[in-house]
């Protein structure tokens, strides 16, 4: 009896055990597959290539012959600029009026769309001449980042927020909170759409968000900051944050830079969580 009773207890205590670890277990689980899709990435250099070591990056596009087009910013000295990838040479300058300061640039159907620093309205250049072809208004007091998934624009304002807007009226579609699980992501800066998902260089952190542009969750992080400390390492003077990511869609080439940053990377990013 004394046998039977000590089995009975123990199974007793193993069922309480598993019982009780039920509710232990399943948030664990949760936050299992909550880690298995969220990425973590570092990344190698493919090539590195000269950039303009005065240009205040703000703005990075990919506008295919390996050229690209980028916004540059302060005050007196912004402009919009068409770059050769391999050379780093400026082929083409749009030199902005003093009291703009140029931040974010997208590219749509042979029109460049830029934003300024503080200020509601946007401008529209040709691709071919430069030449400004008119000015536009978008829904926030002030403009840093701007994507396009050739069917609508995505802007940043440096909060959290990411606006979406009809290129063709500007009315603004609709607008989301960039969250990483709980937690607002502030200081978006320089856009781009990727396959499918838009990244976003937050501003001081050498490092991109990658966020579902379709709710604003966080998909990911590209550490960089390696290429920064590399270029100090270098003796590289008055090298400021990572900003300006281009991507190839049709290469799969993605280019990266910073203000006052002397190269322009083309890297790999690979996952390391
Ligand atoms: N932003 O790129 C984060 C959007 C803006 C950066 C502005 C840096 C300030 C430089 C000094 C400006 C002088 C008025
Ligand atoms: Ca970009």
């Amino acid at each position: 009896l004394t046998v039977l009773s000590a089995l009975l207890f123990a199974l007793l205590v193993i069922f309480a055990f598993l019982v009780s670890s039920r509710h232990v277990l399943h948030p664990k689980q949760d936050a299992q597959t909550a880690k298995n899709d969220y990425r973590v990435y570092t990344f190698d250099v493919v090539n590195e290539y000269d950039h303009d070591s005065f240009a205040f990056t703000q703005g990075l596009v990919y506008a295919g012959n390996d050229t690209l087009y980028e916004s540059t910013g302060m005050y007196r000295s912004s402009s919009v600029r068409k770059v050769h990838v391999q050379s780093g040479k400026v082929l083409q300058l749009h030199q902005m009026e003093d009291k703009y300061f140029g931040e974010g640039l997208t590219l749509l159907d042979h029109r460049l769309f830029q934003v300024a620093w503080r200020i509601t309205s946007g401008f529209i250049y040709d691709t071919d001449t430069l030449s400004r072809l008119g000015s536009f208004r978008h829904p926030m007091k002030d403009g840093w980042g701007l994507a396009t998934d050739g069917k609508v624009i995505f802007g940043s304002d440096g909060t959290s927020t990411i606006y979406v807007m009809q290129p063709s009226t500007f009315k603004e579609e609709k607008r989301f909170l960039v969250k990483d699980q709980n937690k607002e992501i502030t200081q978006l800066n320089e856009l781009e759409y990727v396959d499918g998902e838009l990244w976003a260089n937050v501003w001081m952190t050498d490092c991109i968000v990658r966020i579902s542009p379709l709710n604003g969750q966080v998909l990911g992080w590209i550490l960089l900051h390696e290429l920064k400390s590399n270029l100090l390492a270098r003796s590289y003077k008055g090298v400021d944050v990572l900003n300006g990511i281009a991507w190839d869609n049709k290469q799969n080439r993605l280019f990266v830079t910073g203000k006052y940053w002397p190269k322009l990377y083309e890297i790999k990013p690979g996952r390391i969580e």
